[in-house]
């Protein structure tokens, strides 16, 4: 059974950064069917055993067309939206330490550098998608952007993402309208860098 994460925060408590109907819609509505339609594919398709970072890593070895796309999609955005919604803080670290700290400094030069970049991918995806921060094994930094519920695990490049910026219209036309600039600025205000940073000490510790 895979479950959808609980929010670690009220639905009002990021406001007014992202506002409470867009939680509320969002988390309730959007996020809840992926996690029911993910659970009922896993399961027709026998995979429902495997952690759905394994599911989305083996999709190739689906050979239902249908089924392969259906579990891409759902699947997607199952897991997506449990990394969104968990990196989000009321009263975020603004900036990340350790580990990912350097790595930042030596990939990008600086965080605003970063999120600069970051934004780009996101205010460049035509049409419904995510950019990504990810980081392999070893800790390598990339920065990406997908189409759709896409995950970089699937990619078959050994890239976890540690940050997930949703820019489909559902995460922000209610408050935001066409301004997914903005969105995108607001976004960085309620990341969590503690919460990434730990994250990515997990992913890189073996
Ligand atoms: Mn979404």
């Amino acid at each position: 059974m895979y479950e959808q994460i609980k929010l670690p925060y009220a639905t009002n408590a990021l406001e007014p950064f992202i506002d409470q109907l867009t939680v509320e819609t969002h988390h309730g509505k959007h996020h809840a069917t992926y996690t029911k339609t993910f659970n009922e594919l896993a399961e027709k398709a026998g995979m429902s055993n495997l952690s759905a970072e394994e599911l989305l890593a083996s999709l190739d070895k689906v050979s239902d067309e249908t089924l392969r796309k259906g579990l891409r999609n759902q699947g997607g955005g199952y897991y997506n939206h449990n990394l969104y919604f968990e990196m989000f803080s009321p009263s975020p670290a603004k900036v990340p330490s350790g580990k990912l700290a350097e790595e930042i400094d030596k990939t990008f030069g600086s965080l605003d550098e970063l999120k600069e970049q970051l934004s780009k991918a996101a205010a460049g995806q035509f049409g419904s998608g995510w950019a990504w921060l990810s980081t392999d094994k070893s800790g390598k930094l990339t920065v990406s952007a997908s189409p759709n519920q896409d995950n970089p695990i699937s990619e078959g490049k050994g890239l976890i993402p540690i940050v997930a910026l949703d820019v489909w219209e559902h995460a922000y036309y209610l408050k935001y309208k066409n301004l997914r600039p903005d969105y995108i600025k607001a976004f960085f205000e309620i990341l969590d860098w503690s919460k990434v940073s730990e994250r990515y000490n997990e992913i890189i510790k073996d």
